[in-house]
Parts: C-alpha cells; sequence; structure tokens
C-alpha cells in the first residue's frame, strides 16, 4: 500500500495472508498475496495469486507477518479454484478471481472472534464516487518488499468512463474491473496487494466490492489501481461454493 496507515487491531478483520511453499518441505511460508474471508471455509483471492503445484497456507487474524500474533489463525487450502475465465495479458488481467477452500473440520475453517470475521458480499451495484477502502502488506513507498505491518488505505471510486479516458488506461478496461484511487498520485494498492479488499460501507456494514487486481505500477498520476469488480461474480462464487461444500 503506498500511501497507507497502519491498521489497528480487528479494524480489518477479514483481511487474510496467503502464503506459500515449495511442496513438501519444510522451508517457511511466505506471503504472496492477500486474500478476504467470505465464509468460515473460504477466502475469495486475485486469479493471479494461485500457483499450483506449491503448499498453500492462509493466515487470519494477524496484523504483523513476521512475528506470531496472538490472536492469529493458520489453516491449510485445501482447494483453488481460479474463474475460467481468468486470463492475463501484457496491458491487463481479465477475470482475476479465485476461491480458496480452507481445510477445516465439521464445516468449520475460521473461528470468529473480534480479529478474525467474514466480509459480506455485495449485493447491489457498486456506489459511484464514494470513498473506500484497501489493505495490504505489498510494497510501499520505502520498500518494493511491502511492509511487515498490515496497512490500509481510503480511496476513491473512479467511473469507468473516466477511467477508460486514453490517458489513463483506455480500451483495456471492461466492465470485470474498475479502477480507484486517486488520480494525483501517491496513494494505490501495489505489488503483495493483489487478491486483498477493497471494501466499502453501506449502512454501516464493510462490503467487499473489490479484489486488488492490477495496475500501471503503483501511486502513479492517473494510473490508480484496478480491481476485480466482485458484483460481476455474485453467480460464480455462489454456485462454486454451494456446490464445493456439499
Ligand atoms: C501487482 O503487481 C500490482 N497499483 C498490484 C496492484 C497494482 C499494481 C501492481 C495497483 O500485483
Amino acid at each position: 500500500i503506498f500511501g497507507g496507515l497502519k491498521v489497528a487491531p480487528g479494524a480489518i478483520p477479514w483481511q487474510v495472508s496467503l502464503q506459500t511453499r515449495q511442496k513438501n518441505t519444510n522451508q517457511p511460508f511466505r506471503h504472496i498475496c492477500g486474500g478476504v474471508l467470505i465464509a468460515s471455509c473460504w477466502v475469495l483471492t486475485a486469479g493471479h495469486c494461485i500457483e499450483q503445484r506449491k503448499d498453500m497456507q492462509v493466515v487470519m487474524g494477524s496484523l504483523s507477518l513476521n512475528t506470531e500474533d496472538e490472536h492469529e489463525q493458520t489453516v491449510d487450502v485445501e482447494e483453488t479454484i481460479v474463474h475460467q475465465n481468468y486470463r492475463e495479458t501484457p496491458s491487463a488481467v481479465y477475470n482475476d478471481i479465485a476461491l480458496l477452500k480452507l481445510q477445516g473440520t465439521n464445516g468449520v475453517c475460521a473461528n470468529e472472534t473480534q480479529f478474525v470475521r467474514t466480509a459480506c458480499l455485495p449485493d447491489g451495484q457498486l456506489p459511484d464516487g464514494r470513498e473506500c477502502t484497501i489493505s495490504g502488506w505489498g510494497a510501499t513507498e520505502t520498500s518494493d518488499y511491502g511492509s511487515n505491518h498490515l496497512l490500509e488505505a481510503n480511496v476513491l471510486l473512479i467511473s469507468q468512463e473516466k477511467c477508460s479516458e486514453p490517458q489513463i488506461y483506455g480500451r483495456v478496461l471492461d466492465y470485470t474491473m474498475f479502477c480507484a484511487g486517486h488520480l494525483q498520485g501517491g496513494v494505490d494498492s501495489c505489488q503483495g496487494d493483489s487478491g486483498g479488499p477493497l471494501t466499502c460501507k453501506q449502512n454501516n456494514t464493510n462490503v467487499v466490492y473489490g479484489l486488488v487486481s492490477w495496475g500501471d505500477q503503483c501511486g502513479r498520476k492517473n494510473k490508480p489501481g484496478v480491481y476485480t469488480r466482485v458484483t460481476n461474480y455474485l453467480d460464480w462464487i455462489r454456485s462454486t461454493v454451494q456446490a464445493q461444500s456439499a
């Protein structure tokens, strides 16, 4: 996160860290992406975060990556489901969404606490022009390696029309994504934040409208962050979760 502030304990309890290591080794797991807890055994993340043939785990309730937080819960990933139309081109990433099914017992994976809680899925369209929140452990204005402490920042939703102007992203933008940020630069998501939440407050509940997806570098003027448009995937999310939970 560029231009962010440290997150307070329990402020973003749906934020998870997706971590991988070489299969069947005892190497430490390393953070690769963010994710969003949407049900006890389900995490939403970006399609480009999925590395097949790796061991994967999800850490919930954590603020600091290099120390074990008292309230954190770590669970293995049982299954990864990348959207069937996920595509990466040199200029954009399309349908950048995936579901992680967590390993649990009797349908319980995350234990709900003050520090580990689900985010709500949207039930309507994205509210235009609003201020929303992004968060993650990704690269910052002073560190390409990312932040040890979870950071958050406020961003403004940018209309599709504005963001499709030639000096911004032009024609590569489509309805599976939307832009958010500050066109003057400075406040943005970055590498390592991918898959993490963009939430907006609706009637005092936090709703996940976006997943950090891509952008032309980070924090640059006229190059806002691009987010997977979660409202476009509600049927896919519901049917995938239902089919795999049976
Ligand atoms: C990345 O490389 C990435 N400024 C993520 C977000 C943004 C740019 C790049 C948005 O994963």
